[in-house]
């Protein structure tokens, strides 16, 4: 039986950088899913008829969400979903699955990187029939429609049993539960060299895979064990548990500190990685080597040409505006047409589908390809192993050659977090209106020589975005770049983005904290954030 609830629009429900993130405990409340999901069917014109893919990482609440989507999207006459066996799948998975099937969009429960359980964090992102985040006039309509809602319909039933792959029904919608690793495994084998990772494995090489208690576990196992031949031992970590076993399932040295100790040993294995909640961050490492997000990128840019799936090498490339240029010298190198986006995947969605852009990454330690259109942690894991297979050398050698070839891009974020969100939103506001007058500024040994609110206008279809972040350019070849995180669920974290670059041939090898420390006093200098916020240190650097 269709059940028509009442309710009222509920304060808040703004997807942000990548869909609605709160509190765990806030999306529990009576109504609070229900009436989201209510207004991504009113925002996308109903799900009368379409055919959606619903999963999640596993975290707190996905097994009960699910049963709910599903339950309400058949009483929004919704003719098929396909859901992820015990309600996972990977955001990658998802993305691919809606193209894959042919379906008319898709929820994917998460909230990344944030941590989970009752006492965490929990998401809700509506992706579009391409596969990738909706973009911000389809987020916007969802938001209208959330101011609007006065109820919602859901099906009285009882819980699917989802534990086993198959067809089944709901009402008079069909159900279709997917093993959620196979035809993701199967879409990266066309894209590598597997025969030649294979090899590379049974040569010795070894790889420490850290799934940090979250969803690639069993995509690493089938990929990377099963597949590649990888030691049993090589994926850490590798049960998805609903709070990550307390941790916080974001691949960067802070967080996944227990993979960075163990690379840094002298007898490391050859290569680390580690993706997040969802498996679309990655972070890669060598022994003693840690590789930024951004480089990884700018070498990925350099080398794709080595697998099988981009062997007629790159349309386009594209990264969000706050990570490094990197990228920026292997496209003036190689004749590549570059852009610069707002953070936030979605803004890749339109050049993606355009084939302007065959590859995307972002600081935020996502990278990805047309293959999908989400970023993709295991893939990024795939692309290194091919290149590294294939070249033959160490991953410290990679980037040593990469700099000796393009010079180096220096390059740091510092996050200062859970600061008074009115306060953070002052700093930005503030700098905003000093922007004009900053040109020729000096702040101590570093000039101003152009400052800017980054705006981006979709080359597509034209839509324009604006206030996407404070951008100021050095004449002595650095950058800084200050924006507020919309990820976050308390206070507001300040994101500051530092580059500065070094052409070479020497100067290669320093530290990146000690090679930026101009451009962190020139924004200490321009900010006085830290006597303003009352942080004597920033809170996580990547
Ligand atoms: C999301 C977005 C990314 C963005 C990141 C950080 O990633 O998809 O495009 O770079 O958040 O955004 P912010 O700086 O606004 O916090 P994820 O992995 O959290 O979905």
């Amino acid at each position: 039986m269709i059940r028509t609830i009442s309710s009222a629009p509920i304060a808040g429900q703004k997807p942000g950088t990548s869909g609605l993130r709160k509190k765990t405990s806030a999306f529990m409340e009576p109504g609070y899913l229900e009436n989201f999901i209510q207004s991504i069917w009113n925002g996308i014109g109903g799900v009368q008829g379409k055919c959606l893919v619903v999963g999640g990482d596993g975290r707190y609440f996905n097994t009960k969400a699910v049963q709910i989507i599903l339950k309400m999207a058949a009483a929004s006459g919704a003719s098929k979903v396909i859901v992820g066996q015990g309600g996972l799948l990977s955001t990658p998975a998802a993305s691919h699955l809606i193209r894959l099937k042919k379906a008319d969009g898709g929820i994917i429960l998460s909230a990344s990187h944030n941590p989970g359980g009752l006492d965490g964090d929990f998401g809700v992102k509506f992706n579009t029939s391409n596969g990738g985040p909706a973009p911000e006039a389809v987020t916007e309509a969802i938001y209208q429609a959330s101011l609007g809602l006065s109820e919602y319909l859901i099906l009285e039933a009882a819980d699917l049993d989802l534990s086993n792959v198959g067809l089944t029904r709901l009402a008079d919608m069909t159900v279709e539960v997917v093993d959620p690793v196979n035809d993701y495994a199967d879409l990266m084998e066309k894209l590598f060299d597997f025969e030649a990772i294979r090899t590379l494995f049974s040569n010795g090489f070894t790889l420490a895979f850290d799934a940090m208690h979250a969803v690639t576990g069993p995509y690493a196992h089938e990929i990377l064990v099963r597949r590649l031949g990888a030691d049993e031992t090589s994926v850490l970590n590798a049960t998805p548990l609903p709070d990550f076993g307390g941790g916080h399932p974001d691949p960067n040295p802070v967080w996944a500190h227990e993979l960075m100790t163990k690379m840094m040993q002298p007898d490391a294995p050859d290569f680390g990685a580690a993706s997040d909640g969802d498996g679309d961050r990655n972070m890669i490492l060598g022994r003693q080597v840690y590789v930024t997000p951004s480089d990884s990128l700018a070498v990925i840019a350099a080398n794709a040409h080595l697998a099988p799936g981009y062997v007629k090498g790159l349309a386009g490339v594209a990264r969000s505006m706050p990570t490094s240029s990197a990228l920026d010298r292997v496209a003036e190198a190689r004749g590549l047409e570059c852009h610069a986006t707002p953070t936030g995947w979605k803004f890749f969605g339109n050049l993606l589908d355009a084939g302007r852009a065959t590859l995307c990454g972002e600081e935020s330690a996502g990278t990805g390809s047309d293959h999908i259109r989400e970023k993709d942690g295991l893939w990024a894991v795939l692309m290194w192993l091919n290149i590294l297979a294939k070249r033959q050398i160490s991953v410290a050698e990679v980037m040593r050659n990469h700099w000796q070839e393009f010079g180096r891009n220096y390059y740091s974020r510092h996050d200062y977090e859970e600061l008074d969100a009115t306060a953070a939103q002052e700093l930005i506001d503030e700098l905003r209106q000093r922007l004009d007058q900053m040109a020729g500024q000096e702040l101590g040994a570093l000039t101003i020589s152009a400052a800017e609110d980054f705006s981006y206008k979709d080359p597509i279809d034209g839509s324009i975005t604006t206030g996407q972040g404070i951008q100021i350019h050095f004449i002595e070849g650095a950058r800084l770049v200050l924006r507020l995180s919309g990820t976050g669920t308390s206070g507001a974290t300040l994101r500051v983005y530092m580059e500065r670059f070094n052409s070479g041939p020497s100067g290669l090898e320093s530290d990146p904290q000690e090679a930026l420390a101009e451009v962190i006093t020139a924004c200490e200098k321009l900010t006085s954030l830290r006597q303003r916020f009352g942080r004597e240190r920033p809170d996580v650097i990547t």
